[in-house]
């Protein structure tokens, strides 16, 4: 009843809706309505109310609330279903969690802050509170395990096509998890697996993504790596329209992906590289390659021409670029 309230203010922006017809139109109380409005308002929502007149929404709250989110998401399948949290250690773990109890795919898990957001290989993801977008995925693809760093290459080209949706920002996708704007890490992408031998059992794609973060709201030792799309801008963005747009990128992707048009993704993805064409240092599990990034192939693996001209296929690790001076970063 409160989402419905809620939406008929909505349906009528900037305008008085008496009490009489909220009642009459939801078959409601007028103290029910009283009471809904005030847990509104306890959840940030403003809504101004005058004896004569009713109530009227005068201000949404910035937060990621799954009935701001859905409100227009013209997804089927991601985001139909949104589990939110003021703060949550991992939306991933949380996600992981859910998938084991069976939780429907596309199942979203978003958090205003995270107390220990993680990268990969047990890094910290910094996630301070009601600045970003931290964000987890449910998938259940009905594959085999090595398709799965595909995702992590689909999720990339959602994230930049969400961005440049947003904000008209054009941003670079730097293999295999990282969104930079400038050289600098913009957003960064956690794709997680349970599988047998043969077939998924389900993945969790977690996103995060530096939305209104503040320079002073970084860790110190990001503040010279990272950015957002405060800083690159100037502007804030809207959170909620930004989660929109992802969950609606990623809806495109995944069903290419699932129908086995995973070509058209890496056009894509090609078309928004910083790393292909450029001299690396690839930082795998053990080793430490260098060489030209000639491409990415249809695993999502990035191909490394070494000096003597030999082929390098690299299935995970992490990427610095060669600067003019030499030094990589
Ligand atoms: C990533 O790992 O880039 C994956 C980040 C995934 C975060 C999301 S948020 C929602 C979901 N729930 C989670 O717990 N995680 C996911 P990696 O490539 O390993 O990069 C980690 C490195 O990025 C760190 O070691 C830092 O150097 C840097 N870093 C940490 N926080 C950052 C931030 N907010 N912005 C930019 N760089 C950051």
């Amino acid at each position: 009843m409160k989402k419905e309230i809620l939406a008929l203010l909505k349906r009528n922006p900037g305008e008085y809706v008496s009490g009489e017809d909220v009642s009459h139109q939801l078959s409601v109380s007028r103290t029910a309505i009283w009471k809904h409005i005030q847990a509104l308002r306890e959840e940030g929502y403003q809504i101004e109310s005058q004896s004569r007149l009713g109530y009227r929404l005068q201000e949404v709250p910035d937060k990621l609330y799954p009935e701001e989110v859905q409100d227009g998401l013209s997804t089927n399948i991601i985001g139909q279903s949104i589990i939110y949290y003021e703060r949550l250690g991992s939306t991933n773990d949380l996600a992981k969690v859910l998938a084991a109890q069976g939780v429907i795919e596309g199942t979203v898990v978003v958090a205003e802050e995270q107390s220990s957001g993680r990268g990969r290989r047990g890094r910290a993801w910094a996630s301070p509170g009601g600045h970003g977008v931290w964000m987890s995925v449910l998938l259940r693809p009905k594959l085999s395990p090595a398709n799965a760093p595909k995702i992590t290459i689909m999720a990339a080209v959602a994230v930049v096509r969400a961005i440049e949706r947003v904000c008209g920002l054009k941003v670079g996708i730097k293999w295999p998890n990282d969104i930079v704007y400038k050289g600098k890490k913009l957003a960064g992408i956690l794709t997680e697996m349970s599988a047998e031998i043969d077939s998924i059992n389900h993945i969790v794609l977690g996103i995060g993504t530096n939305v209104n973060v503040p320079l002073e709201a970084f860790p110190e030792e990001i503040q010279e790596k990272g950015t957002s799309l405060l800083i690159a801008t100037g502007q804030q963005v809207s959170r909620v329209a930004y989660l929109r747009a992802l969950l609606e990128e990623l809806e495109v992707a995944y069903v290419q992906f699932c129908t086995e048009q995973f070509d058209t993704i890496l056009d894509g993805w090609r078309k928004h590289s910083v790393t292909l064409g450029e001299d690396v240092r690839v930082e795998g599990i053990g080793e430490v390659l260098f060489g030209t990034a000639a491409d990415i192939d249809s695993q999502g693996a990035l191909l490394l021409r070494q000096k003597d001209g030999e082929m390098v296929k690299v299935l995970a690790g992490d990427v610095t670029l060669r600067k003019e001076d030499g030094s990589y970063c």
